[in-house]
């Protein structure tokens, strides 16, 4: 879904709705991707920004228009009136933020209002800060509602392609497509302690195989 003054292109194009508290990475994320711009500081996004963010696969090339919706409530805009035609979603949350990972199920719930039955990423974003305040394994609510979840850094770079690939693969109805190029990226202003997040990514395989904890959507402590 090109705006009325984006040039629409003649490959598959698919509108992804990327939503999530304010200031949990969605901007910086989108950002990433060299054809958008990068900024440092953060200024919240007011209402939506639209990005078209190109990836090439084996089945030729895909373009996802980002629908870069503001987080903070005063800002919000039009909100829900977003959504409208959304074909796929991003959800983010904050890492080091554990009301924005509290949120998730709200986020989740007026999205699925509009959008019903599309393929939705549940993003752990800013897993290069030490001191996270929600653990891998406390991240539950992907596996309630049959989200894919990724742990990512839009600061290093860390996991960019995942959600893109998954979301691809989902609305091409093709499981073993996968990206023939790098796409282009901003150069990571962190690196990422590889060692640490390889043993939350193996809390997170594991917790995988634990019981659901007995609780509502927002019992998270
Ligand atoms: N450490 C770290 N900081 C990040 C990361 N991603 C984003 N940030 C910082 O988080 C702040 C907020 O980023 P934004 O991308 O503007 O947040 P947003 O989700 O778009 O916020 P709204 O537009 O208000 O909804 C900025 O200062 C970023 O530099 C990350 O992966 N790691
Ligand atoms: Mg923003």
């Amino acid at each position: 879904m090109a705006l009325p003054n984006q040039q629409t292109v003649d490959y598959p194009s698919f509108k992804l709705v990327l939503v999530g508290d304010g200031g949990t990475g969605k901007t910086t994320f989108v950002k990433r991707h060299l054809t958008g711009e990068f900024e440092k500081k953060y200024e919240p996004t007011i209402g939506v920004e639209v990005h078209p963010l190109d990836f090439f696969t084996n089945c030729g090339k895909i373009r996802f228009y980002c629908w870069d919706t503001a987080g903070q409530e005063k800002f919000g805009g039009l909100r829900d009136g977003y959504y409208i035609h959304g074909q796929c979603a991003i959800i983010m949350f904050d890492v080091t933020a554990r009301l924005t990972y509290k949120n998730v199920p709200t986020w989740h719930r007026d999205l699925c209002r509009v959008c019903e039955n599309i393929p939705i990423v549940l993003c752990g974003n800013k897993v290069d800060v030490k001191n996270r305040q929600v653990k891998a394994k406390q991240v539950t609510f992907h596996r309630k509602k049959n989200l894919q979840y990724y742990e990512i850094s839009a600061k290093s770079n860390y996991n960019f392609e995942k959600p893109f690939l998954y979301l691809a693969r989902k609305l091409a109805g093709d499981p073993s497509l996968h990206f023939v190029e790098s796409p282009a990226l901003a150069p990571p202003e962190v690196h990422i302690d590889l060692a640490a997040q390889q043993q939350h990514e193996a809390e997170l395989a594991q917790a995988a195989n634990q019981p659901l904890p007995d609780d509502d959507d927002d019992a998270f402590e």
